[in-house]
């Protein structure tokens, strides 16, 4: 593995999660194999989980690693070319990316979508310029239009939990006060679509994700019916895509929170979401609390997910 940029790019499926389950029983067992290997993880956006369970996974075997806050302390970065730099940013990514490449062997970035252009978001301007420039393997830890490390420990996470070969995985959105990135979203779309799984997206009207992650989902707009035999819910906020409407937030209606008498309605469904969640408005506190909560195995499974990539792109180097 060169870059990983989608849950596509996992390979066979099966031989995925016998990789991860591997991995998850022997997390020491290849401590050789990052030995005096730098791994640089660059953050233009917050993270809790991306940032400690990379590095404890790059740390598993036996790498160095580098964190840059590109927005705290490093130069402000220009990232359009042609532009006149005599504003507030004193650096170009174009000189940055390349320079940061000569102090490591792989780099891990974070940049969120920007909603400034979804012709630049869903181009993946930023990500791709690191891949071009910087002379070292690329893994996303969420980019513009995916987040594959989130979406893996997902998978990992349902495969661990399910009690049936073919479960029902309902994709609930659900209300935040703010416009989120259709990242999570389309990337665990994408990752279901993969699998056998019975996949349904439920979300208001005006939500409508982009085709291309949507697959073969079926999308239900009626969320109570949606949820009807589920074996597991997937909470997630996204801003719309749609149109001219694209990074807005059209409803913040809490008609739609994931409640006890909404998990009632499934099949005992666990319920899941990527973190950080803004309980009362995403999910109700019993529901978060309940025995059938599983967000924190499924956060645990985020060092896995990144233990399993980065071996891959070591052996490759
Ligand atoms: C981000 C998002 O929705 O993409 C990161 C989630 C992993 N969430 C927030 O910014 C709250
Ligand atoms: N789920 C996730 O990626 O969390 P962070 O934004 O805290 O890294």
């Amino acid at each position: 593995m060169k870059h990983f940029t989608s849950v596509k790019q996992l390979g066979d499926l099966s031989e995925a999660f016998k990789k991860a389950r591997y991995v998850k029983e022997n997390p020491f067992a290849d401590q050789e194999l990052g030995r005096n290997k730098t791994l640089l993880m660059i953050f233009f956006n917050s993270s809790l989980r991306t940032r400690l369970s990379t590095q404890k996974a790059a740390m598993n075997l036996g790498m160095n690693v580098i964190v840059l806050d590109v927005n705290q302390g490093a130069w402000k970065l220009e990232t359009e070319r042609g532009v006149i730099m005599d504003g507030d940013k004193p650096e170009h990514l174009l000189e940055a990316i390349p320079v940061m490449g000569c102090y490591c062997d792989v780099i891990g970035v974070r940049s969120f979508a920007r909603f400034e252009s979804k012709q630049d978001d869903y181009e993946e301007v930023i990500l791709n310029q690191f891949i071009k420039y910087s002379g070292r393997p690329v893994f996303s830890m969420e980019a513009a239009t995916r987040h594959p490390l989130q979406t893996f420990a997902d998978m990992i996470t349902i495969e661990e939990y399910k009690k049936k070969d073919r479960p029902k995985v309902v994709m609930t959105w659900a209300p935040h006060p703010k416009a989120l990135p259709q990242a999570v979203p389309n990337s665990f779309a994408e990752g279901m679509n993969l699998t056998d799984y019975e996949f349904v997206i439920t979300h208001p009207h005006g939500y409508e994700l982009d085709p291309e992650f949507v697959g073969k989902a079926v999308v239900e707009y009626d969320q109570k019916k949606a949820f009807e035999g589920a074996d597991f819910i997937y909470a997630k906020n996204w801003a719309a895509y749609s149109g001219d409407n694209y990074g807005k937030v059209l409803c913040t209606d809490r008609a739609w929170t994931v409640d006890a008498e909404k998990m009632a309605l499934t099949d005992n469904a666990f319920f899941m979401h990527c973190l950080p969640v803004r309980r009362n408005m995403i999910v109700t506190d019993d529901v978060i609390e309940s025995p059938q909560s599983i967000v924190i195995p499924e956060a645990a499974n985020r060092v896995v997910s990144a233990q399993c990539v980065l071996k891959e792109i070591l052996s490759s180097l």
